[in-house]
C-alpha cells in the first residue's frame, strides 16, 4: 500500500488526479467538484430544523455543528445536495431548500461573465479595472490627474498595462473626506469620460454613490456604475440603474467616509459584510437590475480595521457563495500598509500578493492603480489554478 496526501483545496487538483488515473474529462470534473468539502452556516433556523439537520446530519456522515439558532454543516458538496431537493428533504427541513438551493447551483456553476452595456467581460481570467481618479484629494494618487490630457495619459498606460475597464472617480471616498456636491462631480468626471469613450479607450466605469452623476456619466459612454455606497447613499440610484443596461459594483460599506471608521463594529465580518450585500443585491434586482449585470466588492478600507480587511481577504469565498462575480479593490490601501510598514506611495507589490490571494479564492476583478504589478501576480495565481 501506497498512501498519498492529496491536495484537495481546489476541484481541479482532484479532477488532475483523477485524469492522471484515466477518468474521462467531464465525469472527473463532476466526481471533483461532489467530493469538495463545503461549510454552510445557517442562521435564524427553528429549534425543530436544528433538531431535524443534527438527525440528518448523523446518518448522511455530515459534520453538524450547533447552537441556539444556527447549525454549521460541514460536508462534501454531494451530500449537502439532498438538502436543497425538497422531495428528498426530511419532514421538517423543508424551508432550508430555497436557499441551499440557490448556493449550490452557483457553487457548481459559478458566474462565468459580466454583462455591461450590450457587452460581456469575460471572467475565466483575472479582469483588471485601472483607477482613473479625477480628484483633487484621493489618498494615494491626489492632485496628479486632475486634467482631462492627465487622465488621457493614464488611461493610455493602464489599457497598456492589460485593464478591461477603466473606473473613472470625481469624488474622494478616503476616511474623513468631505462629500463634493453633485455639479462639481459631474464637470470632473464627464467630460473624461467623454473623451476617453471618443478615443475608444474603455469600457468605462464611473465611481459614484450619486444617481445624477451617474445618469450623466452613463449618456457620456460609461457602461458602469461603481457605487462604494452599495446603492444607500442616493436612493434614486436603484433606479437609475433599473432603467439603464449599465453593469453595476456594489461595493460594501458602512456609514459615509466621514463616520464609518466608527462603524467597524463586527462579531463575523465575511458572514456580516456577505449578508449585507445580498441585502443590497436585492434591492438593485428589485428595481430592474438583472443579476448577470451584478458584481459585488467587500470594500477593502471602507468602516473595517485592519484586521477585519485581512479577515475577509482570508474569508473571500464566502462572499462568490452569494453568486455574483467578486470584484476586490485593496490598492495601496492602509491595511497593507500596516502588514508592510510601507507608505501609500510603495504599496502596489503588497497589492499584487492580495489580488493574487483573492484570486485564489474567488475574485475575479481587481480594482488597482498600478496594473503591470497586479498583472503578473494575477498570472502566476490564474496560471496555478487553471493548469490543465
Ligand atoms: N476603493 C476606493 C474607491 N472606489 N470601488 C470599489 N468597487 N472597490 C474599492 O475597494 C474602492 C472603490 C478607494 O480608493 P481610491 O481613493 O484610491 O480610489
Amino acid at each position: 500500500m501506497k498512501l498519498t496526501a492529496l491536495a484537495a483545496h481546489t476541484p481541479e487538483a482532484v479532477r488532475a488526479a483523477l485524469a492522471a488515473r484515466g477518468w474521462e474529462a467531464q465525469p472527473a470534473w463532476f466526481a471533483a467538484n461532489g467530493v469538495q468539502p463545503l461549510l454552510v452556516l445557517l442562521e435564524e433556523i427553528t429549534e425543530a430544523e436544528r433538531e431535524g439537520l443534527v438527525r440528518w446530519g448523523a446518518k448522511a456522515g455530515a459534520d453538524v455543528l450547533t447552537g441556539e439558532g444556527w447549525a454549521l454543516i460541514g460536508a462534501a458538496a454531494s451530500r449537502l445536495a439532498p438538502l436543497a431537493r425538497p422531495d428528498r428533504l426530511p419532514p421538517g427541513l423543508e424551508g432550508l431548500a430555497p436557499e441551499l438551493g440557490r448556493f449550490l447551483a452557483s457553487y457548481t456553476e459559478p458566474p462565468r461573465c459580466w454583462a455591461i452595456a450590450g457587452r460581456t467581460l469575460a471572467l475565466e481570467h483575472p479582469v483588471l479595472i485601472g483607477v482613473v481618479n479625477v480628484t483633487p484629494d484621493s489618498f494615494s494618487d491626489g492632485g496628479r490627474f486632475t486634467t482631462v490630457d492627465r487622465a488621457v495619459a493614464q488611461a493610455e498606460r493602464l489599457v497598456a498595462d492589460g485593464c478591461e475597464l477603466l473606473d473613472v472617480g470625481g469624488e474622494s471616498t478616503r476616511p474623513g473626506a468631505v462629500t463634493v456636491g453633485e455639479r462639481e462631480e459631474i464637470a470632473r468626471v464627464a467630460p473624461v469620460i467623454e473623451d476617453l469613450a471618443r478615443r475608444g479607450l474603455g469600457p468605462l466605469s464611473v465611481d459614484t454613490r450619486k444617481a445624477a452623476v451617474a445618469r450623466a456619466a452613463l449618456g457620456a459612454g460609461a457602461a458602469v456604475v461603481n457605487d462604494v455606497s452599495g446603492l444607500s447613499f442616493d436612493p434614486a440610484m436603484a433606479g437609475v440603474l433599473g432603467t439603464s443596461e449599465a453593469g453595476l459594483i456594489v461595493m460594501h460599506m458602512r456609514g459615509t467616509p466621514d463616520t464609518m471608521d466608527s462603524l467597524a463594529v463586527y462579531r463575523h465580518v465575511a458572514a456580516e459584510v456577505a449578508a449585507e450585500l445580498g441585502a443590497a443585491t436585492a434591492r438593485a434586482e428589485a428595481a430592474g437590475v438583472g443579476r448577470e449585470r451584478i458584481v459585488v466588492d467587500p470594500g477593502f478600507g471602507f468602516a473595517k480595521t485592519p484586521e477585519q480587511n485581512f479577515r475577509l481577504l482570508d474569508e473571500l469565498a464566502t462572499l462568490a457563495g452569494l453568486g455574483y462575480p467578486v470584484a476586490v479593490g485593496p490598492s495601496r490601501k492602509r491595511f497593507l500598509g500596516a502588514a508592510t510598514g510601507r507608505p501609500v506611495e510603495d504599496r502596489d507589490r503588497a497589492t499584487a500578493v492580495a489580488c493574487a490571494l483573492a484570486w485564489e479564492r474567488g475574485a475575479r476583478l481587481f480594482r488597482v492603480h498600478d496594473a503591470a504589478l497586479a498583472r503578473e501576480a494575477l498570472r502566476v495565481a490564474a496560471a496555478t489554478t487553471n493548469a490543465r
